[in-house]
């Protein structure tokens, strides 16, 4: 090429280092905006990656975080994803930023970017997720209601191919963010810091004594020694059923199998149902 023209530039190809801007972008967002909920957005992204993700289906190969339709009407609707709309829009500034990023990978990266920020371990990531529109919406009712039991958390989990160890190290994300009445009807934290990333859920869960909150809203539990805090009835699951308790007793014990055990699940969860093309997951460098 003469004259100092350049090479007609092929499709982009996004390295490595272009994900890691992504990631540094998010995480310079989570700095700067403050002035939500407890203080960060962090946990919202994290339910957003999650409800983007839990709508797998391994029967039928449908759903999961693959084609990001929570963009569109009827998902965007579901009761489970009320206040969801807060995540999604946080992102959009960075969507703008990097056009070349669909909403599947954006949405699942940023869960991963918020948990490293938070203080909780590193989750590696993969790109490959491609959008889709409107006629890949899942059915309602594939995630998770709250006032139900264990057989509940087994069934729904079950179906994304999850076993009994994985279902309660996922769990430990309730360590993060609170329950608002305005969107799921509960509400509450479920620990002293839902911004910070801790194995604070199982201890609590086993420490605090748990009873029924009298109150006008749906049934859930609160501590006995400040009446501050709030579990689900399927958070209270856990500890009732034998199997799950074991799990929750290690963790509340363990910070370090929690970390590694929670690392492996979340990564499984947020690539279910994704025909990935490539091999590689990327480990990204959190903010300092
Ligand atoms: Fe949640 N979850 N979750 N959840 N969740 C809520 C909030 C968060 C369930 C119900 C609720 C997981 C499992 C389950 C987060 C992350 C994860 C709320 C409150 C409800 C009702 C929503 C609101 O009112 O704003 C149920 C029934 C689950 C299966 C047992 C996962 C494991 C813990 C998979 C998971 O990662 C996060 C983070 C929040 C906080 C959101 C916020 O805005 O602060």
């Amino acid at each position: 090429y003469l004259n100092g023209e350049s090479a007609p530039a092929g499709p982009f190809v996004p390295t490595k280092e272009d994900y890691q801007k992504v990631y540094d972008a998010i995480a310079q967002r989570l700095a700067n905006e403050t002035d939500y909920d407890d203080g960060s957005y962090g946990p919202v992204l994290v339910r957003l990656a999650w409800h983007a993700s839990g709508t797998y289906d391994k029967m039928t190969g449908t759903g999961g975080s693959n084609g990001a339709t929570m963009r569109f009407a009827p998902e965007s609707d579901h009761g489970a994803n009320a206040g969801l709309k807060h995540a999604r829009d946080f992102l959009e500034p960075i969507k703008a930023q990097f056009p070349w990023i669909t909403y599947s990978d954006l949405w699942t990266l940023a869960g991963a970017a918020a948990i490293q920020e938070l203080g909780g371990p590193v989750i590696p990531w993969r790109p490959g997720r491609e959008d889709k529109d409107v006629a890949a919406c899942t059915p309602d009712g594939r995630l998770p209601d709250a006032s139900k039991n264990q057989d509940h958390i087994r069934a729904i989990f079950g179906r994304m191919g999850f076993d009994d160890r994985e279902m309660v190290a996922l769990s430990g994300a309730h360590a993060l963010g609170r329950a608002h009445t305005d969107r799921s009807g509960y509400e509450g934290p479920w620990d002293f810091s839902p911004t910070v990333f801790t194995n604070d859920y199982f201890k609590l869960l086993v420490d605090e004594k748990w009873s029924q909150r009298k109150w006008n809203g749906p049934a859930q539990f609160t501590d006995k020694t400040t009446s501050t805090l709030m579990m689900l009835p399927t958070d209270i699951a856990l500890i009732k059923d034998k199997v799950f308790r074991k799990h929750v007793d290690r963790y509340a014990k363990d910070q370090d199998a929690f970390f590694k055990e929670f690392s492996d699940v979340y990564v499984k969860l947020l690539e279910l149902g994704v025909p990935f093309k490539t091999e590689e997951r990327f480990v990204f460098k959190a903010s300092e």
